[in-house]
């Protein structure tokens, strides 16, 4: 049987039932509105973008950068084209090389592959062997290894290996089992440090654009992520690389996050529900159910695995206050870290008690421990978790480290607030407001309070590790990709 993807590929009908399972393509809609989306989702699934040449020789699916009418315009898009759109990766990823020479080394622990341009790769035996791609090894539809640990001998030495022809290497193993390596696949799993970072570039972007106030904040219709795919992989490559792109022009009714999350594939489901509505409500089970200040934070970080990415949609907005505030939690972070190391470390390894505790789509009593500044072995900050409001009164820490840990908090907090990081500006009904949840803190600003409901907002979280899947995939369709 024919993979899906593979499937696929084969017609346009059947790519326009990709977009219509897997990406979010409304279902029920009027009859008028049904006609004219319609169109629009098979214009995206014909649009053949023209071919550009790329440095490196290859060719990707661009357009070509259009003077006054860029897709993010007035934003940093023709700087992070060259690399986010994976035409550097794309260098290691495309290339296609030949082998000049294939030999054992160190009593057979290693394989020395010689390429044609002269550069070579070492490949341990007992990693080869784990990674063979025969049938018996490997599950081909599942693209998942078969081979069982228990049945790998960690000490492998290869009994022959051979250039079965320039595109690959055969290996037999001592026990007469046959393995084939293509050229092509062994060199984007090259062991040089080079190598490895460009596929880990490639695999998870970690390219990261600092901003303060100046922020130009990225813009896209929200249509045009809905059906063109090309706009939906650069909303996804900001969201990432920028942490904040705003999606224009929805409709102004609750909903659009649903179809959103179909786009990309499903939301997250948490106690305040699939999406919630922030509003003023009588008995407010959070603050933000007020009309009150929020003061900069990250949402749910009492969750063990806070939501990645937050989307908030403006579907009513207030005449007087009510105006968003954002900040760079990791630009912030790093400036932390430069101005006062201890006050860092501090934050970076105290577990911080959260709780929440209420009724909502279900009751809950939730608690947590987190630091402010979760921190890689770089010590880099990879997700903020800071929310005033739900920090425990509960705080597990001898008294003696309390003072402390408020004075490190306090001048964290300063830097967030500080003019020269934040960034305001006030949400209009239809947009949606899309964030790195980890990475930007939010805030907004206090409205008067009213008998009607002046300011409505509908909001919802989904998983970075969705979000990143979808990227992928729209990489790979737009790029043309493998
Ligand atoms: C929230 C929130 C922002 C706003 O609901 O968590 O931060 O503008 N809302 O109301
Ligand atoms: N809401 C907006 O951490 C938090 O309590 C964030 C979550 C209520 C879903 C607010
Ligand atoms: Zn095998
Ligand atoms: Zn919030």
């Amino acid at each position: 049987m024919l993979s899906k993807v593979a499937q696929l590929s084969q017609s346009t009908v059947n790519q326009n039932e990709l977009l219509s399972s897997c990406t979010g393509t409304p279902r029920r809609r009027s009859p008028s509105s049904d006609f004219i989306k319609e169109a629009k989702m098979w214009r995206a699934v014909a649009n053949v973008l023209p071919r550009a040449k790329v440095p490196g020789g290859r060719e990707c699916c661009l357009p070509p950068v259009q003077k006054g009418r860029s897709l993010l315009a007035g934003t940093t898009w023709h700087r992070w084209r060259g690399t986010a759109l994976g035409v550097r990766t794309a260098r290691l990823l495309s290339m296609n090389p030949g082998i000049q020479k294939v030999e054992a080394l160190d009593a057979g622990h290693f394989i020395r592959v010689e390429w044609e341009d002269g550069s070579e790769s070492r490949y341990p035996c007992v990693w080869l062997r784990d990674n063979c791609q025969c049938p018996r090894c490997f599950l081909r539809s599942a693209r998942a290894r078969k081979l069982v640990f228990e049945d790998l001998d960690v000490n492998i030495v290869v009994k022959e290996v051979a250039l079965a022809d320039r595109k690959k290497i055969s290996i037999t193993w001592p026990d007469e089992h046959a393995s084939e390596y293509e050229a092509e696949w062994l060199k984007k799993r090259c062991f040089s440090e080079e190598a490895r970072a460009e596929m880990q570039e490639d695999l998870f972007l970690p390219e990261r654009q600092y901003w303060g106030s100046d922020l130009q904040l990225p813009k896209i219709p929200f249509e045009d992520i809905m059906y063109n795919d090309e706009s939906a992989y650069k909303w996804l490559c900001t969201l990432k690389k920028v942490g904040i792109v705003l999606l224009t022009g929805a409709a102004t009714r609750q909903g659009e996050l649903v179809k959103l999350g179909h786009r990309i594939g499903f939301l997250r489901l948490t106690f305040y529900g699939p999406t919630w509505q922030v509003q003023d409500k009588a008995d407010a089970n959070n603050v933000a159910y007020t009309t009150g200040k929020l003061c900069f934070h990250t949402d749910y970080p009492v969750l063990q695995h806070p939501p990645g990415v937050q989307f908030l949609h403006c579907i009513k907005q207030t005449a007087a206050g009510g105006e968003s505030e954002v900040v760079d939690g990791f630009h912030v972070s790093s400036k932390l870290k430069k101005q006062n190391l201890e006050a860092y470390q501090i934050l970076s390894s105290t577990a911080v008690d959260y709780t929440d505790v209420g009724v909502d789509y279900c009751d809950f009593a939730v608690q947590c421990k987190q630091r402010i500044i979760d921190v890689d072995s770089r010590g880099q900050a990879v997700r903020i978790n800071y929310n005033n409001a739900t920090r425990d009164t509960v705080f597990d820490i001898p008294a003696e480290k309390v003072r402390p840990f408020y004075a490190a908090l306090k001048e964290f907090d300063d830097l967030l607030n500080s003019a020269e990081h934040k960034f305001t500006y006030k949400l209009k009904p239809g947009d949606i407001v899309t964030f790195d949840n980890w990475r930007v803190l939010h805030g907004r600003q206090s409205y008067q309070s009213g008998s009607e409901v002046t300011r409505h907002l509908e909001g919802a979280y989904a998983d970075w590790d969705v979000v990143m899947s979808r990227l992928r995939l729209l990489r790979k369709r737009v790029l043309n990709r493998d």
